[in-house]
């Protein structure tokens, strides 16, 4: 770099699909942009191929990529989470000053982003962990961006992120999220609930395909119509198009010659660790994990399939069942499932914002959802709406709009969870969530006999209905009542 060329506004440090877009991305909204891979050949192709669509600064070390930003520095990293994240974050820290801001815009687990931003605060700089949702295309054209770490940072940061962001309504889909890890474990959760999202619409695929035998095509344009309606999404719309794909060799379809056994990277996977620590029942992130990882013990299933009484097993037709109406059935048991996955991931969103000390606000992250992410979904709004009524609302579920709607659901999910059961179909997140449904609602739990058998074997005392305090039944004397405290 020479003397007169202008310093970037922002770099980008690691530049395979989700940085190289992510450049290209902030070049075409004309800011000047850093670019810095360890393997230059990504850096020289990016400037070859795209150099055109804007204004990069090419550089061939770290040194170099820090000294051609304009202070104080602002660098995202998106190379790959982990020890590579560990060892860039390093090395831009000994190369930048005080002030400098680094962002992490990889898929970091919110607790090592915690521990970044105080080892990176000691040394004088910010350290802004960025949730980044969109995937490649997203990345490029508008992503929705979830950053945390220190507000001061967002003062000279948000312009920057907000101007490559999705825009709804004229709302950039990107706000500050809360200190230090806030930004990574709300990115965290948001694929927690698309790992649901993702679930609930194939166990509909199923139904269709298996208890009302519809081709994929058939299926494809009952999800376009859906499209259309309470369930309109960018998941919903990609689904038709998966199933409406035919196979250039077989001429099959092609969900019918891909293996049925679904990968995971990990954040569905830390989503659940995460809300098991919080004490939080997020049992549709739970059950789509479970669900992935039982698609993918394939060398099980081989053993199983074919070789474990099913009992009695009906049809819809045997059952005199209507195929329009188990259609809208299954479409209604889909919205209500989905709903109960995103009511459990905003509660597990909440209580993490309890536990860190951050003032999340579930309405801001419903709006910033909106556009540029995988989960982005109309239905958001009404969330929006919902969160910004009642900012203490206990669950989604109470909010008035949603309770009416599930009114007009649940029939329909109980059918569906019934019918499948007889069918000796898998439904893991569409039963799980009525169940869910069902204990919230439940005057009593049979948590009561638990803490009867904790009593009995553990002396772990109970608590009474009628009197406050703790209680031990003395189960081996006489049975006699004693308080405890
Ligand atoms: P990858 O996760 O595949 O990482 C590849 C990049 O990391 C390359 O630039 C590579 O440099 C660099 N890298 C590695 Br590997 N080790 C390094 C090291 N020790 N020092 C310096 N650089 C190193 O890239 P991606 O798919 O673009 O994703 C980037 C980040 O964004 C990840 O954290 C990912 O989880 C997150 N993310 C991805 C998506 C998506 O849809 N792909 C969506 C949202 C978030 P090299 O070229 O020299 O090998």
């Amino acid at each position: 770099m020479t003397e007169q060329q202008a310093l970037a506004h922002i770099g980008v440090v690691g530049l395979a699909v989700m940085g190289s877009n992510l450049a290209r991305n902030f070049a075409s909204r004309g800011h000047t942009v850093a670019v810095y891979n360890r393997s230059y050949e990504k850096t020289a192709l990016l400037v070859e191929e795209h150099g055109n669509e804007g204004s990069f600064l090419p550089a061939k070390s770290i040194e170099e990529f820090v000294a051609s930003l304009e202070r104080p520095r602002r660098a995202i990293i998106m190379v790959q989470a982990g020890a590579a994240t560990d060892a860039v974050i390093n090395q831009l820290a000994d190369a930048m000053e005080p002030g400098d801001i680094i962002i992490d815009g990889g898929n970091a687990l919110y607790t090592d982003t915690m521990r970044r931003e105080r080892e990176i605060s000691a040394k004088g700089l910010h350290f802004v962990g960025a949730g980044i949702s969109g995937g490649e295309e997203g990345a490029l054209n508008g992503p929705s961006i979830m950053p945390g770490g220190p507000k001061e940072s967002y003062e000279s940061l948000g312009p920057l992120l907000e101007s490559i962001a999705a825009v709804v309504d004229g709302v950039p889909c990107c706000t500050h999220i809360g200190a230090d890890g806030a930004g990574h474990f709300v990115k965290m959760v948001h694929n927690g609930i698309e790992y649901a999202d993702m679930q609930v619409i194939g166990e509909a695929y199923h139904l269709l395909r298996y208890a009302a035998r519809m081709t994929p095509a058939e299926i494809s344009d009952v999800f376009k119509e859906w499209n259309t309606g309470d369930l309109d999404s960018y998941l919903v719309e990609i689904t038709a198009e998966v199933l409406a794909q035919v196979d250039a060799e077989t001429g099959q379809p092609l969900i019918d010659v891909i293996v049925d056994s679904a990968g995971q990277k990990g954040t569905g996977r830390w989503t659940v660790k995460a809300a098991l620590d919080l004490g939080i029942a997020t049992t549709g992130i739970g059950e789509a994990v479970f669900a992935r990882a039982l698609s993918g013990a394939r060398t099980q299933r081989t053993a199983a399939v074919g070789n474990l009484p099913a009992g009695t097993l009906t049809t819809l037709e045997a059952l005199g069942v209507d195929r329009a109406d188990f259609i809208e059935d299954v479409r209604r048991a889909l919205y209500a499932s989905k709903l109960v996955a995103y009511a459990q991931g905003f509660d597990e969103i909440k209580a993490g914002g309890v536990e860190n000390n951050w003032e999340l606000r579930p309405g801001d992250l419903a709006t910033i959802w909106r556009g540029g992410c995988i989960i982005r979904a109309k239905f958001l709004n009404r969330i929006k709406e919902a969160y910004e009524t009642d900012p203490e609302l206990q669950s989604l579920l109470l909010d008035p709009y949603f309770k009416g709607e599930v009114a007009n659901l649940v029939d329909s999910w109980r059918r569906v969870v019934v019918l499948s059961t007889q069918l000796g179909l898998p439904i893991p997140v569409f039963a799980s969530s009525l169940s869910y449904y069902d204990s919230l609602r439940s005057e009593r739990l049979p948590a009561a006999l638990i803490q009867g058998q904790r009593d009995f074997f553990g002396a772990h005392t109970y608590e009474r209905t009628d009197k406050p305090g703790h209680f031990h039944t003395l189960w081996s004397g006489d049975r006699t009542e004693v308080q405890t405290s």
